[in-house]
């Protein structure tokens, strides 16, 4: 469960967190017969099944906690072993648990306990099957995706590369060759997932059949303090929210990649060549801002470049993270975290690179694994990551059950909410890495800049999910799992790969959080929510600037209320804890075309002429 919180570990893959939220559906009469009580259950008796489980619960997660961290931290035959062994245990125990719940759905319970059944009841990313081996057979599958995720290579120009060696090629490479290259290259150690995942599909459709939940994707869908398909459409409505703004920027980058390439590259007119952007999976683009300048930009600088000037290295990006968190009147870090934390790549040993912060035993053991380089990337992610980590120790003093994000989306949206501050130039000026904040001529290029990052992301964000939804309800099959992944990544992201696919390709493998069975969802949600959070933090101090000037580094009031709303933890349903802070009850994408309002008007005036769309 604990696991969920966990940003992105394998080990939140298969326990997830407890989300919130009212039961969704109909969650089928729990068949473990040792608990069938013949009348309805006392209140009473209701509170002490929820003590019961929380304590075993909590028990066995910190063992849980720990084979995962050494798996992912050390990647062998071995630990994978111990890490499926331990989580198949514990993945168990909470689907039985989340089936003994629903023998409590008609008693009168107390509204604490009535809610920590809830969370057992949908809190599971995954529920095993309750027959002899399935739980072991699903943590097993899902401990190899990872591993072999995360352990991935590939050949190119007689190089043997990682992933963050090809990343580094994708931002940095203006070679369509090249970039078309590396990015079939890492598409190349997918292949050979497709039959596992496939099969955990399988088991964990049948886990969540066992929990009463049509299959996997409406388990996922529950946990949001609403009915599942209205989750659906709520996404589907912010979406619309945003959507002339996304296409508005495609348009432009388009049309600036055309004439960069030329049409035998990137045409004017259709989709985006995905290798162009500068990312991997096309889903940041901050990476091409040079090709994308707009013209009146005579102050740029670049992140990575003032980084590497001021002598920066791994450590020292995370100490300022830590401080720009302290400056908001959070306690500092504990030793431990310094110690125990995995900042960069070890030379002699697999790892997990995908960051993820951790909380090991629920109070301080807090640790992030990141492979950190000394780029702008990096600085944003570890701002990301501190967050997880600050929002954990906040909410250490619920009870355990209550200890995870309002939802998951406010578990990515904290430290993403610190970097839209940590990123201004006004911020970057404080700390002595920019010498000169540029004036007013600097804020569409700024805007731009945040754009290809947050804006680019959010059809991403979106249909990553939607692509797993297909999967779990059986509208993609194995065989159609690809050409339904590129239908969708055209539709929403206006995308197309460099070249045709082969045959046996399975390109959403190549993305770790497929692999790595992390819900994506929660990243859409937070490119709203983090908008939400800074305009709520923004009039809180009184700002009357444009909102991407706004930076609250350093104030302690805003620190403190926003503390107030971590501290909740999931203890209650989201509406009302976005309301502790923002007084607002609802996901709202306005905050989003506010922040950018200025160089939406930018665009579609620089589009003039264009034939947007694909
Ligand atoms: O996975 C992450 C974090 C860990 S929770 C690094 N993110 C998503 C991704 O990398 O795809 C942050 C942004 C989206
Ligand atoms: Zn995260």
């Amino acid at each position: 469960m604990k696991l969920k919180l966990m940003a992105a570990g394998a080990a939140i893959a298969l326990v997830a967190g407890l989300g919130l939220a009212a039961s969704t559906g109909a969650p089928a009469q729990a068949q473990t017969p040792a608990a069938t009580p013949a009348a309805i259950p006392t209140p009473a008796e209701a509170k002490a099944f929820t003590d019961k489980a929380e304590a075993d619960l909590e028990k066995l997660s910190e063992y849980v906690n720990k084979a995962s961290w050494v798996r992912a931290t050390y990647i062998t035959e071995d630990t994978q072993w111990l890490e499926a062994k331990a989580t198949a245990e514990i993945t168990d125990l909470a689907t039985k648990y989340a089936m003994q719940a629903s023998l409590y759905d008609k008693t009168d319970a107390d509204p604490v306990t009535r809610r920590k059944l809830d969370l057992l009841k949908r809190g599971l990313v995954v529920a095993a099957p309750q027959r002899p081996g399935a739980a072991d057979q699903l943590a097993t599958i899902a401990s190899r995706l990872d591993s072999t995720y995360s352990t991935g290579k590939f050949q190119y120009g007689g190089k043997t590369l990682t992933l963050n060696d090809a990343e580094d090629i994708m931002a940095q490479s203006r070679d369509p060759a090249e970039l078309k290259a590396v990015w079939e290259g890492w598409h190349s150690i997918s292949p050979v997932m497709r039959g596992d995942y496939a099969e955990l599909v399988k088991l964990a459709n049948e886990g969540a059949t066992g929990l009463g939940y049509k299959d996997t994707g409406a388990l996922w869908r529950s946990g949001y303090d609403m009915p599942a398909d209205a989750f659906a459409a709520e996404t589907d409505r912010l979406w619309k929210q945003v959507e002339p703004f996304y296409k508005n920027l495609h348009c432009y980058v388009r049309a600036r990649l055309n004439e960069k390439y030329g049409d035998g590259v990137q045409p004017r007119t259709g989709p985006i060549r995905a290798d162009l952007l500068g990312n991997m999976w096309a889903q940041d683009w901050g990476n091409i801002y040079p090709l994308v300048a707009p013209k009146e930009d005579t102050s740029a600088y670049s992140l990575d470049d003032l980084l590497v000037k001021a002598g920066y290295d791994p450590v020292k990006m995370v100490k300022t993270g830590e401080n720009f968190y302290s400056s908001l009147g959070f306690d500092p870090l504990p030793d431990t975290f310094w110690t125990r934390s995995q900042i960069t790549r070890p030379r002699d040993r697999e790892v997990v690179c995908h960051a993820s912060a951790w909380d090991l035993d629920d109070k301080s053991d807090i640790r992030i694994k990141m492979c950190t380089k000394v780029n702008g990337d990096d600085f944003y992610t570890v701002h990301h990551e501190l967050g997880h980590n600050y929002y954990q120790r906040a909410y250490s003093g619920q009870p355990w059950l209550f200890r995870g994000g309002a939802n998951d989306g406010f578990h990515e949206a904290i430290g993403d909410f610190a970097g839209l501050s940590a990123l201004t130039p006004t911020y970057l000026n404080q700390i002595g890495l920019l010498d000169k904040v540029p004036g007013e001529e600097g804020d569409i290029p700024f805007l731009m800049k945040m754009a290809l990052q947050k804006i680019a992301f959010l059809p991403f964000g979106l249909l990553v999910d939607k692509w797993r939804w297909q999967v779990f309800d059986g509208q993609l099959t194995p065989a159609t799992y690809n050409d339904g992944w590129w239908k969708l990544r055209t539709q929403y992201q206006g995308i197309t790969p460099p070249g045709t696919r082969p045959a046996d390709a399975f390109d959403p493998g190549a993305k770790y959080h497929v692999p790595g069975n992390v819900p994506y969802t929660r990243y859409f949600l937070a490119h709203i929510y983090q908008f939400q959070f800074h305009r709520a933090a923004c009039k809180m101090e009184g700002w009357k600037g444009p909102l991407h000037r706004c930076s609250i580094y350093g104030n302690k009031a805003v620190g403190a209320k926003f503390k107030t709303m971590l501290e909740m933890g999931q203890s209650q349903p989201w509406p009302k804890e976005l309301a502790a802070f923002t007084g607002e009850t609802q996901t709202d994408a306005s905050a989003v075309t506010d922040y950018f309002q200025p160089l939406n008007k930018w665009l579609i005036k620089a589009n003039k002429g264009e034939k947007c769309g694909w």
